[in-house]
């Protein structure tokens, strides 16, 4: 015999009304007791009603954005108030079958399911894909421990992901059948669980056999995807171990296989987490009631989605990465440790490198005035190189392009521009490259710049630099020239957006519009930020620094 129940609204405290946020039934529905029906939302908390039966949704009476109170109709469940029997079954899926016209409709409370007798289950590991073996890595519950249906009973793990596996049933654990480290496979016991057998459960167990005889189509939109449930013997008086582990493998199986990307049911609390961790809950697999994306599930998902990329061919900079080779195999090595100074100038390196978006602009300068006047001073015995030269020239040309004397804001939005004009020099120490700053350059004479650059040079190299003789550059210059080399890109030094190259000079042969003469050129790089600064920008500033080293007259 079966029964039309209403199932009103409980009491829920200290609201007076609530809204409806989300319904999660349908008509036709199979529902377990303790299933969700409906989350309800106040100004101060939301809450998720449970059917305080099992049985099949008849009609859901509420919709989504109604403003209900306490005792409003939720929906009527068609359920059974008899002892489960193949004849019970045949009657209630008459029933559905036939637009029902004998209903009796009901009160019902969440508390009135009736306690018949407990039963002992063996709850097993259900179906976890393409793993063969995997190995328990946490135990989440002990001997004793009252579960909720779908509270996770152990965490397992494989080299590919880890999951949480849920128990399909309420009850007290009776014992515990694995232990931390065990490598366990599909259809292994986990636990045996004692559990209250309800007229209500039993009657679901009935439920899911109705569904599966009835050739209703609204029912059938609404079957599980418990297969294994629906073959197993469904007529018999109460779930046999047999059906329970059935259950608890095809439970699995339906939250791998059923939440479709764009439907899918979770609690507002685990909607919010979802945005914080910018998650698109469509991609979680819900092991909830009826498919509800849990608390562990989302955990579960950002656990596989971390180890899944741990263990691609991916590198911390979403780059793959370089591989491996056993060069002791083609002739003898030795390993070199990298100094603290290559390691800290290495990774800054990189991130500039893969950050900023470079472009390299060259130019040759004609210097041969500058190596006159240079060769002079050398023989009154004044030395200068031409990189002081080269300092004066680039702090003429920052202070009339103050974009190349910025800097990105955090926010990518705006530029920071500086007023203060500092060079970063780069120095080629034995321990590695070191970039000291020679502060306040266009205030500065030539010979104050040669004198501050043979002392931050010689106190870089052995290693006497200080924390403020590092800090504070504007724009950086690095010059090969002393030592050779026709041209190369310089890296830019962020958070600076620009650097310059400086190669070594040598005499060519340069064409003066009727022969060609010999004169000493000195090849320049300016490698730019491309965020910050334009194609022409950068094409306009090398060509200053050009006439500025061309025509020195300007710069002493
Ligand atoms: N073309 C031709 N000759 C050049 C030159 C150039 N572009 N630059 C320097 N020279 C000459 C100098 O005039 C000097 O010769 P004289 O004694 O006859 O005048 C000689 O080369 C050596 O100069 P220097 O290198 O000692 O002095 P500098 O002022 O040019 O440079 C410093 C100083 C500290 C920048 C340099 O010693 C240095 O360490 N350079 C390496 C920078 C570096 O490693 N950059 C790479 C960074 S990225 O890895």
């Amino acid at each position: 015999m079966s029964n039309t129940i209403a199932i009103n609204l409980p009491d829920i405290g200290d609201f007076d009304t609530v809204e409806v946020i989300e319904v999660l039934v349908k008509s036709g529905q199979v529902l377990k007791a303790e299933d969700s029906i409906v989350t309800l939302e106040s100004d101060k908390a939301s809450m998720e009603i449970p059917c305080p039966q099992a049985g099949v949704v008849k009609e859901v009476h509420i919709d989504l954005g109604d403003t209900i109170s306490q005792g409003s109709l939720l929906i009527t469940l068609e359920t059974s108030t008899q002892e489960v029997s193949t004849e019970a079954t045949q009657e209630v899926s008459t029933e559905a079958k036939q637009d029902k016209t004998s209903e009796k409709t009901t009160q019902d409370t969440p508390t009135n399911t009736k306690t018949n007798s407990t039963q002992t289950l063996s709850v097993v590991v259900p179906d976890i894909g393409d793993v063969e073996t995997v190995e328990v890595i946490e135990v989440l519950v002990a001997a004793g421990d009252e579960l909720a249906a779908e509270d996770s009973i152990i965490t397992l793990e494989s080299d590919k992901a880890s999951m949480e596996i849920p128990c399909p049933n309420a009850g007290k654990v009776a014992s515990l059948s694995v232990a931390v480290g065990d490598k366990i496979k599909q259809g292994d016991e986990i636990l045996q669980l004692t559990t209250q057998v309800t007229t209500a459960q039993a009657i679901a167990t009935q439920a899911i056999a109705i569904q599966t005889t009835s050739k209703s189509a609204d029912i059938a939109e609404n079957l599980p995807e418990t297969p294994k449930v629906q073959t197993s013997n469904p007529a018999s008086q109460s779930a046999s171990q047999a059906n329970l582990q059935s259950a608890s493998q095809s439970n699995h199986q339906a939250v791998v296989n059923v939440t479709p990307q764009a439907e899918f049911h979770a609690s507002p609390g685990i909607r919010k987490l979802a945005r914080e961790l910018g998650i698109d809950l469509g991609h979680v697999k819900g092991t909830g009631t009826s498919g509800r994306i849990t608390g562990s599930d989302v955990k579960g998902f950002v656990k596989t989605a971390l180890t899944t990329l741990a263990s691609s061919n991916v590198g911390a900079s979403g780059l793959p990465p370089m591989p491996s080779a056993d060069y002791a195999k083609f002739g003898e090595v030795e390993t070199l440790e990298l100094s603290r100074i290559n390691k800290l100038s290495g990774k800054h390196l990189h991130a500039c490198w893969l950050n900023i978006p470079h472009v390299t602009q060259f130019d040759e300068v004609n210097i041969n005035d500058l190596e006159d006047f240079r060769q002079s001073q050398k023989a009154k015995g004044i030395k200068l190189t031409p990189l002081v030269f080269i300092m004066k020239a680039v702090a003429v040309a920052l202070a009339d392009n103050p974009r190349f004397n910025s800097s990105m804001a955090s926010d990518n939005q705006s530029l920071v521009l500086k007023k203060y004009i500092n060079l970063g020099i780069a120095v080629d120490t034995p321990n590695g490259l070191m970039v000291p700053v020679i502060k306040d350059v266009p205030n500065k004479s030539i010979a104050q710049l040669m004198a501050d650059l043979i002392d931050v040079s010689a106190r870089a190299r052995e290693g006497k630099l200080s924390a403020g003789d590092l800090q504070g550059g504007t724009f950086t210059i690095s010059s090969l020239g002393g030592i050779g080399g026709t041209q190369f890109t310089p890296i830019i030094n962020a958070p600076e957006v620009a650097i310059l190259g400086v190669s070594r000079s040598s005499v060519k042969p340069i064409w003066n519009g009727s022969d060609f003469e010999p004169q000493l050129m000195l090849p320049l790089a300016l490698s730019y930020d491309h965020r910050v600064i334009d194609g022409a920008q950068g094409a306009r500033f090398i060509t200053q620094l050009n006439a500025l080293l061309s025509d020195i007259r300007g710069l002493l």
